[in-house]
């Protein structure tokens, strides 16, 4: 059974992880068949991508099972996140175009964060997010500490991490930390109606937008100013600005080709 599915849709991808009996827990090689979906993904210029998970849970992290080391090695975890970890939320965060996660179960340690280091989180109402790695020692990864921290400030961020207390779907979209809560049995339905809206939306606009709002994290207000004039620049070269202003002068809809 592949690991990871990918379904090439009209003007979006869907991929949806698929280890269901072990909750979607990240082996290596499913790592390397997600981080192919993803390259698959830009290369057959999709306009959006859903990711969402096989059965009742949508990621429980690390596979725990897949690691085995040399009696008497410590491991060596940071070279485990350089190789597998790092580069996929480095992956999902270059992508130039809307990545909607659709979390359709519980979301613990590694998964929790791949979550949102998505652009849209929409979860199922019986999911939940777990910082799981306080249970086994470890620190969260996956940009956890960073998108917890912006997403819902320090103290929820370090309780959270610290206690690896489960966080409701309810109560993570409260905070701000996810962007909507759907009924189970809607979830994908809503996450593809997203997709397939992005589809035919100004995706270069979109990939700029995106861009924008990742640098504000780091940068300045000055330095986010000079950003917005930069970006602003090429989005208005765009054919889809031109379409735009058009489609509005001649009220109509438009009709944006993603570039
Ligand atoms: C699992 C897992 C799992 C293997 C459920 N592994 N089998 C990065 C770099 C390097 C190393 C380490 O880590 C990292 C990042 C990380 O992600 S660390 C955090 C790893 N994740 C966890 O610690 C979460 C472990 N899982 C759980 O705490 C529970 O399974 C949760 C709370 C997610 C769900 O609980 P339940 O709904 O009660 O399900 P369950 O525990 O019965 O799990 C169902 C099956 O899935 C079960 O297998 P079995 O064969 O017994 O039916 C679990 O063993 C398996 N599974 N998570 N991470």
């Amino acid at each position: 059974m592949d690991s990871v599915l990918y379904e090439a849709k009209d003007g979006y991808a869907l991929i949806t992880l698929n280890r269901p009996d072990k909750l979607n827990a990240f082996t290596e090689e499913m790592h390397g068949r997600l981080a192919e979906a993803l390259d698959r993904v830009q290369s057959e210029g999709q306009r959006a991508l859903v990711l969402t998970g096989a059965g009742r849970g949508f990621c429980a992290g690390q596979d725990l099972s897949d690691r085995s080391f040399p009696t008497g090695e410590s491991p060596d975890l940071g070279a485990t996140l350089d190789r597998l970890y790092n580069p996929l939320v480095r992956k999902i965060r270059a992508l130039e175009l809307p990545v909607i996660c659709a979390v359709n179960g519980v979301a613990a340690g590694a998964g929790a964060n791949v979550a949102l280091a998505c652009d849209i989180v929409l979860a199922a109402r019986s999911a939940k997010f777990i910082q799981a790695f306080a249970k086994i020692g470890l620190v969260p990864d996956g940009g956890g500490t960073w998108s917890l921290t912006r997403l819902v400030g320090e103290a929820r961020a370090k309780a959270l991490a610290m206690t690896a207390q489960p966080l409701s779907a309810e109560q993570a979209a409260a905070w701000g930390l996810i962007w909507q809560v759907v009924e189970d049995s809607e979830l994908l339905q809503a996450a593809e109606a997203l997709a397939a809206d992005f589809a035919s939306a100004p995706t270069r606009g979109l990939a700029l937008t995106k861009q924008a709002i990742q640098a504000a994290a780091t940068n300045s207000m000055d330095a986010q100013l000079d950003l917005e004039r930069d970006l602003q620049r090429q989005a208005g070269r765009t054919k889809d600005y031109r379409e735009g202003v058009a489609a509005f002068l001649e009220k109509r809809q438009p009709k944006f080709e993603g570039r």
